[in-house]
Order: structure tokens, then sequence, then C-alpha cells
């Protein structure tokens, strides 16, 4: 020991230790906790994820997840990366929009319906998001705690179309997994951060985390950053602590989360048949 105290070190630890064994109810069955990220192209879930990289492993800069600028998505897998023996974060590709074409998908990630890394396609297909649903349950997923990771850019600000279908998603995000996710903002030397936390606060977000990313172009250790990134894994972890107080049940929350996703994809099956009767209306 160097003889003084160093709390970002003791976090890092933390972090690195963290095992759902030491949970107040033990592990419960589950052995893995999955930090899902989520949002609109090119907001930095990449780059969140080579950041968290390079703060815990504390060595070289290393690109894992792909990270560039472009105006379409970099990524189109779902990538799962270790981040320690019990911590693994799911890189996603990126949304134009949150509407419920894309969204459904997601809530069938969330709910732990489809595998990890495959290549993400969104289809608006009633029967093929079904049969995908049934399929899951040769194998059913039982063992990830599935945190919720919503990234978010401050550069633009929320416009009030994003607002709307933000608001509607980290309420869904809630009905699938039971926690409401985390929102990352990045960026956070480019726009208002102040004011995009305050929007998702109202939103109903219970966390709000700031950040700015390690890029390629930018990955001189400061402190600040540093302890930001930890901070953000940090607040994973208490709420994962708090949700494994509680005694859990798995398979009644499946059924669950199964049954809300069929009744989302109904009635967004619904919708759509009566928007394709009312433009052919239209047209004749
Ligand atoms: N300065 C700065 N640049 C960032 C930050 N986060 C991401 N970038 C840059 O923004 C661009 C897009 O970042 P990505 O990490 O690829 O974004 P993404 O959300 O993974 O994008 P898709 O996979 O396309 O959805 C890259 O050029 C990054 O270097 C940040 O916090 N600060
Ligand atoms: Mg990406």
């Amino acid at each position: 020991m160097a003889g003084y105290e160093r709390p970002a070190d003791h976090v890092r630890d933390y972090i690195r230790r963290f095992s759902l064994d030491n949970c107040a109810l033990g592990s419960q069955g589950y052995n893995r906790v999955l930090l899902q990220l989520f949002g609109y192209m090119g907001h930095g879930k990449s780059s969140l994820i080579n950041s968290c990289k390079y703060v815990l492993d504390d060595g070289e800069y290393h690109i894992y997840a792909k990270a560039s600028a472009s105006h379409k998505s970099v990524t189109y897998s779902r990538t799962a990366y270790p981040l320690t023996d019990t911590i693994t974060i799911v890189d996603n590709r990126g949304c134009a929009t949150f509407n419920a074409y894309e969204t459904g998908e997601i809530y069938a990630q969330l709910g732990n319906f489809i595998p990890l890394n495959q290549r993400v396609e969104w289809t608006n297909n009633y029967i093929q998001m079904i049969n995908r649903l049934e399929d899951s349950e040769m194998d059913p997923n039982f063992t990830d705690f599935t945190i919720p990771v919503f990234v978010y850019s401050v550069k633009k600000g929320l416009a009030e179309g994003e607002k709307k279908e933000t608001k509607e998603f980290i309420d869904n995000c809630r009905k699938m997994t039971g926690v409401y996710p985390i929102v990352v903002l990045t960026n956070k030397t480019s726009g208002d951060f102040l004011q995009a936390e305050k929007e998702f606060l109202l939103m109903g977000v219970e966390k709000v985390i700031k950040v700015e990313n390690y890029t390629r172009e930018d990955h001189g250790r400061t402190q600040g950053r540093h302890k930001e990134i930890l901070h953000f894994l940090y607040s994973v972890l208490e709420d994962v602590n708090f949700q494994m107080r509680y005694r859990k049940n798995p398979r009644k929350e499946r059924i669950e989360r199964k049954k809300f996703l069929l009744n989302f994809l109904h009635e967004r099956e619904v919708t759509q048949r009566l928007e394709q009767t009312s433009s052919q209306d239209i047209r004749n």
C-alpha cells in the first residue's frame, strides 16, 4: 500500500471483483450482469465500450468496438464485450428513430428473447417476430441480469419528436426489465448537458451520467474522464445490488415480458394494417 487513499482505484477494484454471489440473497440463479446499450446512430455507444475497457483494464487505449463519425450506422451486430468476470457490455446497432418498427426488436433483446452476437435486422413482419420468440423457448435465458443503458449525445439537444418517442421507449424499457434505463450523456463538453439531464429526469429516468468518451483522436488519460466512466459502472452495480435485495422469479418475469411483447407486436400490426387500409381508401 502506498499509504494514501486512492478512491478511484478502490472503485475500480470493487467493479472488477463484483460478483452476484455476494448480493443480499445470493445470485438467485443469475450469473451475468448484461449492460445493453441503445441509442440513436453515432451517439457514442461503441466509444463508451472502448472507454470502459480502457479505464477498467488500465492499459493502452485499444479500439475493441469499431467507432467512427458517419451518417449511417457503423455498428450492425449486437456484440458482447466482457468487462469483468461478471459484467458484460453489449454493443448495438444505432436507431434512426425510436418508432415501433425499431423498438420492437429492442424490447425482444431486452427481454433476453434474442441471442447475442447476431446481426440486428429490423422487421415489421408479425409472423417472423412471433416465430423468433417461439424459437427462443428452445433455450430460454434466465441467467442474465439485464440493465438497459440509453446513450445520448448532448451535441444536438432533444427535438420535440425525439422527446415523445424517447419517453415511451424509456417507459417500455422498464416494463421489459423491471429497471429504468440508465442514461449516459456523451460529448458532455460539446453541448448543454444540464439541459439534456433535466429533460431525461423529467421523463422519469433516475440516473443520468455525463461523460466525455475516450476516442481514437483523444484518449489522453484525465482523472475526470476516468472517474466518470467508473461512476457509470458503479451506478449500474448499485442498481443491481438494490434489485437483488428482493426475491426474483425469472420464470414468472419472462412470461410477463413475453405477454407485453406479444401485445406490443399485435398492436403494431393492427396499426400498420389500419394505416395501409386508409392509404388504399385515399387512392381509390
Ligand atoms: N469528442 C467526443 N467524441 C465522441 C464521444 N463519443 C463518441 N464520439 C465520436 O463520435 C463518433 C461516433 O461514435 P460511435 O461510438 O461510433 O457511435 P455509435 O453510437 O456506436 O454509432 P453507431 O454504431 O453508428 O450507432 C466517433 O467519431 C467517436 O469518436 C464523446 O463523448 N466525445
Ligand atoms: Mg457503434
